[in-house]
């Protein structure tokens, strides 16, 4: 067995059984060792950038690591701003990077990189395996450190390490579990609950789903605290009969009247709450200053225990949930507005959607709308990377076949990662993405005059983006997704719906 072969019998072992790639010469090995490990789903991406967001999609709904294929330095380059996102959102993720055989690195070949110094910011585990022999412990333990972690684990994997005998599979191990927070923390936070002040529990990555959810619900209904989330969480599991979870507005002066409200915030394994970007005029910190905040776990700590210890120090374990309703509006007709965009996927939305919402402008009613639309999973961008979304949606989309997809994306952010499409058509994934064609970089002219600039012509013109003017069906189209651009509410959620029941991937335009 040579080291590639060991690698993906080390991966198969430890239920890391999809890669998305983009492979190259020094990565052949493991190309031909797939022919060796049929249950490996290999997942071609014509660009690395889709494989990373796609390997993040995937872990945020399976909760375990898929992984990643790519070229050298270079390969590595392209896949990083969704390896940003992928580190922000806290998932597991196994990234295999190929490199030149260690004899040929005294060359200076075109493709020689440090590929360590580009993988290191964005790596919680990272090692170059020094031969075939050694490829599977090496695999083993970036499987159990990025499971461990929540963490990118990157294996660089010499040419001559893969294509070197000697290669053994090696069995992983399971990650000792991870201690809950200090008791006295604890304690702490369950006498903030008990005070009677207005209290907001900020849920961080990974708590706003699954038991996690389901113990700050009760937490929230004993106590009267409200569940909060980032505003660049990673999965919240939403809509009716579920605990309901405010976002954060990404706008300052939204978010710091909502926070307002609030006398005490209790951080649940989450960054204190501030705003994306520095503003002249406005605060960076987002919560009121005399409010009390405690930090409540954090990294390295079971959050998702703590969250059930609070619960159990509160007496909240046998309390009612309180849910979100049901509530779903009529499909709406008439001109395009963007309440009515939002109303018809609340209307359409089926039971168990996974939405992808990198709408940025064109979305900011959708959240609101679909509160009480049947069951479903909604994710966003974590760390402000553009060209997340139709990457994630590959990835929901592989990790959970059964489940429909609705990617909602604006054009610009599209154009990122646009190859994704391909990949949807090529694997045949039930997404439905809706292109919110604004022809613009809206949020940037809202920028402008949040700062009290006064644009010119030539400021203006760099943030259009019509000019020409993108053809999103033609692109579908050309790899291979049917599309069509809609003008009417109605025609919107009709295609909505065809989109939902045709089990194949498609596109809706939305001219703005
Ligand atoms: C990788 C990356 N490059 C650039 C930016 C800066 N940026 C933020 S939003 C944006 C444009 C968004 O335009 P679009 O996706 O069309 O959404 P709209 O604002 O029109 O709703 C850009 C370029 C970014 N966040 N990430």
């Amino acid at each position: 067995m040579n080291g590639a072969e060991s690698l993906l019998q080390t991966l198969l072992a430890g239920g890391v059984d999809t890669c998305f790639m983009n492979p190259g010469t020094s990565e052949i090995h493991f190309v031909a060792a797939l022919d060796s490990a049929p249950r490996m789903r290999a997942v071609p991406c014509l660009f690395e950038g889709v494989a990373s967001g796609a390997a993040d999609g995937y872990a945020r709904m399976r909760g375990k690591p898929s992984s990643i294929l790519l070229h050298l330095g270079p390969g590595l380059s392209n896949a990083l701003a969704n390896l940003h996102n992928a580190c922000r959102a806290r998932v597991p993720l196994i990234t295999i990077v190929g490199d030149h055989a260690g004899f040929h690195r005294d060359y200076e070949t075109p493709l020689a990189s440090d590929i360590s110094a580009l993988a290191k910011p964005y790596s919680g585990w990272l090692r170059s395996a020094a031969s075939a022999e050694n490829v599977g412990l090496d695999c083993a333990d970036a499987i159990a450190a990025a499971r461990a972690g929540n963490c990118i684990a990157t294996l660089i994997l010499p040419a001559d390490a893969a294509w070197g005998k000697g290669g053994k599979p090696v069995r992983v191990s399971i990650p000792a579990p991870l201690p809950l927070a200090d008791n006295k923390q604890i304690e702490d936070a369950a006498a903030l609950l008990r005070n009677g002040l207005p209290t907001a529990l900020v849920l961080g990555q990974g708590l706003t789903s699954g038991a996690a959810l389901v113990h700050a619900g009760k937490i929230a209904a004993r106590s009267g605290a409200q569940l909060l989330a980032p505003f660049a969480f990673t999965r919240i599991e939403r809509g009716a009969g579920r605990p309901p979870v405010a976002r954060i507005p990404y706008v300052t002066g939204q978010a710091v009247n909502q926070l307002s409200k609030f006398s005490q915030f209790i951080l649940v394994d989450a960054p204190p709450p501030v705003s994306f970007f520095a503003h002249p005029q406005r605060p960076s910190v987002l919560t009121p200053p005399e409010a009390r905040i405690l930090a409540l776990a954090k990294r390295g700590q079971d959050s998702a225990g703590t969250l059930a210890a609070l619960a159990d120090v509160l007496g909240a374990q046998n309390e009612h949930l309180q849910t979100s309703p049901a509530n779903r509006p009529e499909c709406p007709h008439g001109p395009i507005t963007l309440e009515g965009l939002a109303a018809a996927v609340a209307a359409t939305l089926p039971e168990q959607a996974i939405v992808v919402d990198e709408s940025i402008t064109s979305g900011r009613n959708m959240m609101a709308a679909t509160a009480g639309a049947p069951p479903h999973d909604w994710l966003v961008n974590t760390g402000g990377s553009i060209g997340i979304g139709m990457p994630l949606a590959v990835g929901a989309s592989v990790a959970c076949p059964e489940r429909p997809v609705l990617c909602l994306e604006a054009d610009g952010s599209g154009m990122y990662t646009l190859q994704a499409l391909w990949t949807m058509a090529r694997e045949n994934l039930p997404i439905t993405t809706v292109i919110f064609s604004n022809r613009a970089y809206a949020i940037l002219k809202g920028e402008l005059s949040s700062l009290d600039i006064n644009p010119g012509r030539r400021a203006l013109d760099v943030l259009d983006i019509d000019r020409p003017a993108l053809d999103w069906i033609a692109l579908a189209k050309g790899m291979g997704v049917c599309a069509q651009r809609i003008s009417t509410l109605e025609e919107f959620a009709r295609a909505l719906c065809d989109g939902f029941s045709s089990r194949a991937p498609n596109l809706v335009e939305v001219l703005l």
